[in-house]
Formats: structure tokens, sequence, C-alpha cells
């Protein structure tokens, strides 16, 4: 209820921005009292909203909050049950060790741990995944599948989708994916995905899907050896962009997606997955852990497996590996 009012309260200012809203007006709107409007501004100050009340004119909000709160992510969130219950944290070593406890607790389906700063991010093979606070969104997200184990890395690649159209719809920019899970913009990664499982014998219990996307980083704020191959959508689309935003959009297309996929299997997946791939068709060496392989990638398989020409004609079928593009 009170989130309700508070959303309300949001959506106002949204549609009259830059302008006084007066506490009457308010009150009238969301059907409460001047002293309870007022009350509920002080929280949003407490949040980190940065206010501007002037006498007989009312409320203005001059700055959301640098932070990400999890009422900012609920309002306009149009999903049934991803991202319904958000476990928000400052700070944590990594999004990933929180989301695996909440799984092993039996958290729902569609619960996600959101933090502003990751101190031990994780990327795939024990990397390192480069996570600041404040600039952008480190979360990982808890799906119950019920589908065979050899199928969970399809998941990576429907991830990696609904963030390009999250992504497309927040910034206007198109990311394109380099095979499995990297998300590129102008040849540099934005984003990395890292699919992990927990299981027992043939039988999947949840399906942890990490999500790093570099938002409002500007160069200076990557250590130099990230400078050459990383970059933010700050960067790329020249302006700030709201992080709230762009999880709620990430929700609702991960949710579609997802249902899809449960419905009609990963075909129409695979079909949208490979209008934004930049390697099919290309000439790439795939490091894999029992060595490399030169050749043009030909696409996915039906599973979501690479395949690989080689310069002798032979087709391999790769399951996991780096990708570099020639
Ligand atoms: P990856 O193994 O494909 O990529 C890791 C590599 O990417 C690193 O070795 C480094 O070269 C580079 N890198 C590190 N940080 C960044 C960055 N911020 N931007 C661009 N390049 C970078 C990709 O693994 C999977 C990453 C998943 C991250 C999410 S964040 C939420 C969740 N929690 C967690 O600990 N990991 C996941």
């Amino acid at each position: 209820m009170q989130s309700q009012l508070r959303k309300q309260l949001i959506d106002a200012f949204t549609n009259n921005k830059d302008e006084f809203l007066s506490g009457q007006y308010l009150a009238d709107l969301i059907g409460c009292s001047r002293t309870a409007v007022w009350k509920h501004m002080e929280e949003l100050r407490k949040e980190g909203f940065e206010l501007e009340a002037i006498r007989k004119k009312g409320y203005r909000i001059v700055k959301t909050p640098e932070n990400i709160t999890a009422d900012e992510i609920r309002f306009g969130l149009k999903t049934k049950f991803l991202g319904q219950s958000i476990h928000y944290e400052e700070s944590v070593e990594s999004t990933q060790k929180i989301a695996h406890r909440l799984a092993y607790d039996q958290a729902a389906e569609g619960t996600v741990v959101v933090a502003e700063e990751q101190v031990a991010g994780r990327g795939r093979m024990d990397r390192v995944w480069h996570s600041p606070k404040y600039t952008g969104v480190w979360m990982s997200i808890i799906l119950r599948p019920n589908i065979p184990i050899p199928k969970a890395p399809q998941l990576t690649l429907l991830a990696a989708v609904a963030v390009v159209q999250a992504i497309e719809e927040v910034t206007t920019v198109t990311p394109q994916i380099k095979w499995p899970n990297d998300i590129l913009i102008n040849g540099k990664k934005v984003t990395g995905i890292l699919t992990e499982l927990q299981a027992e014998a043939d039988r999947i219990n949840s399906v942890i899907i990490g999500i790093g996307i570099n938002v409002n980083q500007q160069m200076e704020d990557y250590p130099e050896e990230l400078r050459t191959i990383a970059t933010s959508l700050s960067i790329e689309s020249g302006k700030r962009i709201n992080r709230a935003d762009l999880i709620r959009s990430a929700f609702n297309r991960l949710e579609h997606l997802y249902e899809l996929y449960l419905e009609k299997g990963f075909l129409p997946i695979k079909l949208l997955w490979e209008s934004y791939a930049i390697s099919i068709g290309k000439m790439i060496t795939a490091r894999t852990l029992s060595g490399s392989i030169r050749g043009r990638a030909l696409g996915i398989t039906e599973d979501g497996v690479l395949k690989i020409e080689d310069t002798e004609g032979i087709v391999h079928q790769v399951y996991s590996a780096d990708i570099e593009l020639e």
C-alpha cells in the first residue's frame, strides 16, 4: 500500500518534470492528507531523492538518488514473478553468492539480488568482474526451469537477448552479442553474463543468471587493463542512464522471453539471438580448455551450441570457449 502511494507520487512528478506540484494537488491525486504527502516526501528524501519545497508552490524533484532503490525498480514493473522479490544490497562480494544461498533456501522463482557494488564480482572460470559502486547493474536472477541439464546454457543466450533488448529500449544504442555471453558495443564489452546451476542427478533445482552491465562508468573509472576492451552505456550513448529503468526493462524482457521459451522451446530465442549475433559468418578463433579452433562461425545449433567450420571443412561443435574475432 505504502509503496503504491509512493509510486503514484513518483509518477506524478515523472509526468510533470521540473514543475512544482502542490501538497494539496498531490493529496487529492493519491487520496490522502497533506501531512501524509509530506511524510512520503520525507521518505523519498531519505532514499536519496533531492527535493525542493517552496511555500505556496509545493514540491519539485531536483535529482533522483545516486543509488538504486528497490522501490524505484518496482515502479512500472509489469512482470508476474521476475523481480517481484528484490534483495537490494549496498556492497557485496558477489550477488551470485547471495543468490546461491537464497536458491538453496527455496527462494521463489524470479527472486533477484541487486547490489550497488561487488568487491569480488566473478566472471567465468574464476575471472574477476570489475563492479564499481553506483555505476553499473550487478544482479543475479533465480530461475527454476523444468528442463534437462544440458539445455541450461540456452538460458545464457536468452538472457543476452533480453539484455540487448533492454539496452535498445533505454538507450537507443543497439549492441551485438558475441557467443556465448558477451554483449558488445563498437567491439567493446558492455555486459557479461554468468550462468550457474544448482542441480542434483539429472534435475535442475535452480539456474542462477548473473548479469553485469556497465552503465554510467567513464573511461577513467576502469582499471588500465580494461580500457581497451570495456565500455559503458553512458560512454556509447553520451548520456547518463537511469539504472532502475534499465533493470526494470531487463526484467520485463527476460520474463517475456523465458515464458516464450518454456512454451515454444529454444527456436524463437535462437532466431532473435542470431539477429543480434556479431560472429556468425566471420572468421574466429575459439579458445577452449582443450585447445584452439580457427574457422568460420556457422551459427548455433538448436541447443545453442556454436558451430565452427575449420579451414579443412570440418565442422566443430563448441560448448564453451572464449571467442576472438578476426
Ligand atoms: P567473462 O569471464 O566472460 O569475462 C571476464 C573478463 O572480462 C575479465 O577477465 C576481464 O578481462 C573483463 N572484465 C572484467 N570486468 C569487466 C567489466 N566491468 N566490463 C567489461 N569487461 C570486464 C563475464 O565473464 C561474466 C560476468 C558476470 C558478472 C555478473 S555481475 C552480477 C553477477 N555476480 C557476479 O559475481 N558475477 C555476475
